[in-house]
């Protein structure tokens, strides 16, 4: 399939609505329509930006994201699988799956008055890293809401188990008027805890690192983002797991990417099956992870 944006837009170019170009050193696809807008890299078939009506940008990017570098952009929505983390039995290998730092080809795309749309196909397999036969596409749908949907099929002979997550980084005011809403009662693998099981009753309010794998959770998230009066709400489909990250000061250091007081700018909550939600398929099975995001505005709570 096509990859540069010249071919793409003389392939598949729709109207105004959506088209390719060149940028941050890699070829991405723009997703336009009225009064809102996305942006998806072909690499690791990554939304970079999402941009809703009557709000803000909702997705953090590094300040320093390049495409192209052979490693995954720090931000937006990175797609992790078949494995989230570090790989459950081998060190060695990608932590977060290998397909986020990898081309995808475009498989579609298609707009009407009120949505836009692009899949993408992975079809770099690599039997050493992962030896099981899958198709793989990623649809991302602009329209009121976005939406991300990721799904496997299993096209071997024989069944597999993955992990995997849409680890959504998004952008908020201030991290210190930032409350989660939706994964109280949920009990959660605490990552800085060494996998320490923890529950949680309240909302989750981040001040200092937090990195938390919740299990059995609802389909519903809600970020207050009270610095920019508005409230960001993520719903899910095939999601038995959400993780709640903040790298906080000195993770962020270490990590190199976040720019200044980049860790005051973002939370990540990540639609996933991880932890003990693990993903079994039979041959010819297939399974979709979904996530909705709108920002509602006027919360300034
Ligand atoms: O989703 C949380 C997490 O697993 C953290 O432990 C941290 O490693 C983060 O993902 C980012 O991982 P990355 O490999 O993109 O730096």
């Amino acid at each position: 399939m096509a990859r540069d944006a010249d071919k793409l837009n003389a392939r598949f170019a729709a109207g105004d609505a959506v088209w390719f170009e060149e940028r941050l050193g890699g070829c991405v696809a723009n997703l336009r329509m009225a009064d809102y807008s996305a942006v998806v890299a072909l690499q690791g078939a990554q939304v970079l930006s999402f941009f809703p009506r009557g709000s803000g940008e909702v997705l953090w990017l590094s300040p320093v994201a390049r495409l192209g570098a052979g490693k995954a952009v720090r931000g937006g929505i990175p797609v992790c699988w078949p494995w989230f983390g570090p790989h459950p039995h081998e060190a060695s290998k990608p932590a977060h799956g290998f397909v986020r730092a990898r081309n995808w080809s475009v498989a579609e795309v298609a707009s009407d008055g009120d949505e836009a749309r692009i899949a993408l196909a992975f079809e770099d397999f690599d039997e050493a890293l992962w030896p099981h036969k899958a198709a793989l596409q990623l649809e991302v749908i602009l329209g009121e809401t976005l939406r991300v949907a990721l799904t496997t099929l299993n096209t071997g002979v024989a069944p597999f188990s993955l992990t995997q997550a849409l680890h959504t980084y998004l952008r908020v005011g201030d991290i210190a008027h930032v409350r989660v809403e939706g994964l109280e009662g949920s009990h959660y693998i605490d990552q800085l805890q060494a996998g320490r099981v923890c529950e949680s009753s309240r909302p989750i309010v981040i001040d200092a690192e937090v990195d938390r794998i919740y299990q059995d959770t609802a389909d519903r998230v809600c970020v207050h983002d009270g610095a920019e009066g508005r409230v960001i709400e993520i719903t899910t489909t095939g999601s038995r797991s959400t993780v709640v990250w903040n790298p906080w000061i000195e993770k962020s250091a270490r990590l190199g990417d976040m720019g200044e007081d980049g860790y005051r700018r973002m939370v990540c909550v990540e639609t996933a099956n991880a932890g003990r939600d693990v993903i079994t398929l039979e041959p010819g099975a297939h399974h979709t992870l979904s996530l909705d995001i709108r920002a509602l505005v006027g919360d300034r709570r």
